[in-house]
């Protein structure tokens, strides 16, 4: 495993919430208050087994439906300020310490007038969560909106003692939920516009796949398309004729999963060259692919289409960046030089500028040195 959390890795499919640490989650739910109601009415009286608590929380292998359903119990427990913020740093620094050297992390902005918060203030707490990270240097704020006294600027390469501290790129997308209205699609859109320069770069479009219809996204994302956001958009994650196509139509600039594509819509896709964030754990464990040996990544890669290994949601799937690609090489029967180049090629997709890649560039460059 040592090898594969040694190299650099670029994450650019991941879910903030996805991403919760056990511990976090349990720590949340001991402390909401209608976990104590709950208890009470079961007659337990304040008296929790943890063990139980934890093995419900750590369930695997949950189908995609059962996985929006616990989604939904995590919001109810980490849909506040500080928790916002707490899960914002700790995911960062988890893949920070995995060697993840770029991190589009992605979340949705949510409204709660109950506790006075707005999808603004949900995101100025992800925001807080970016400026606490202490474990390494963190660059979040674009090169052209990173004046001298912006609050992000860190010093980057040096640190005290004078040696190099590790540096991790993180750039954010806003998703937009497939429960949402058009109205609500845009304001996301909006706050991604107004917060550009605090690293937003673009769109995802996640939740449910059962739930909603392209039409009702459609206005917002040709409006964060027309405004110069990159859109990545979750297609195929079950079957809907009536909307991969106009998916690929649209010409995101990535689509994640992939999954259940008619023979036309795989060969429009590889016209596209559109890259595709593959998520393998999270395919297997919600059952949307049978068993590892048919996954689409094989086809894909065989044809030499533009590909990314990502975790979705590392917490729920408890699964890590290493992991998958650990996973790929013994799964595919492909060799650390073939997978180092896979994560490599990742630099060609990621949603920032040239700068940003040719760090990417050197910094793949001097772990080949080291790593063979
Ligand atoms: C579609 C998913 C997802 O936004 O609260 N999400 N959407 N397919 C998936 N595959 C399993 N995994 C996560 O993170 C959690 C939210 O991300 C989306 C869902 O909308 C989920 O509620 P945030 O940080």
């Amino acid at each position: 495993m040592e090898w594969w959390v040694s190299m650099p890795k670029i994450e650019l499919h991941a879910h903030l919430n996805g991403s919760i640490r056990n511990s976090t989650l349990l720590y949340a739910l001991i402390h909401t208050p209608l976990f104590w109601e709950l208890a009470r009415v079961l007659g337990e009286k304040g008296v929790i087994v943890f063990s139980d608590v934890e093995h419900v929380i750590k369930k695997n292998d949950r189908s995609l439906g059962e996985v929006f359903k616990l989604f939904d119990l995590i919001h109810i427990l980490t849909t506040d300020h500080k928790t916002v913020t707490r899960i914002t740093k700790e995911v960062v620094e988890d893949f920070a310490s995995e060697n993840v050297v770029y991190l589009e992390l992605r979340t949705t902005p949510k409204k709660n007038d109950s506790i006075g918060m707005s999808k603004q203030s949900y995101m100025e707490a992800v925001i807080e969560g970016l400026r606490a990270v202490t474990a390494v240097d963190i660059d979040f704020v674009p090169h052209k909106f990173n004046t001298q006294d912006s609050l992000n600027t860190i010093a980057m390469n040096d640190a005290c003692d004078g040696t190099r501290r590790k540096k991790t790129y993180v750039r954010l997308l806003l998703s937009i939920d497939r429960r949402e209205t058009t109205e609500a699609a845009i304001e996301t859109v909006k706050l991604a516009l107004e917060m550009r320069g605090l690293g937003v770069v673009g769109i995802d479009l996640s939740g449910n796949p059962d739930v909603g219809e392209w039409n009702t996204f459609l206005p917002a994302l040709k409006f964060a398309q027309e405004q110069g956001l990159y859109i990545t958009l979750h297609c195929g994650e079950v079957p809907n004729r009536q909307e991969v196509q106009p998916m690929l139509d649209f010409l995101p600039q990535r689509i994640g999963h992939a999954i259940f594509f008619e023979e036309e819509e795989w060969r429009q896709l590889k016209t596209s060259k559109i890259p595709v964030e593959i998520c393998l754990t999270s395919n297997i464990k919600t059952e949307s692919i049978s068993s590892i040996d048919i996954h689409h990544f094989v086809d894909l890669y065989n044809a030499k289409h533009p590909l990314v290994l990502c975790t979705d949601d590392a917490g729920v799937f408890s699964t890590s960046l290493s992991n998958e690609y650990k996973l790929a090489s013994t799964a595919f029967g492909l060799g650390k030089r073939e997978m180092f180049e896979l994560a490599r090629n990742g630099i060609e997709f990621i949603f920032a500028g040239d700068e940003v890649k040719q760090y990417l560039v050197g910094a793949f460059d001097s772990a080949a040195k080291k790593l063979n």
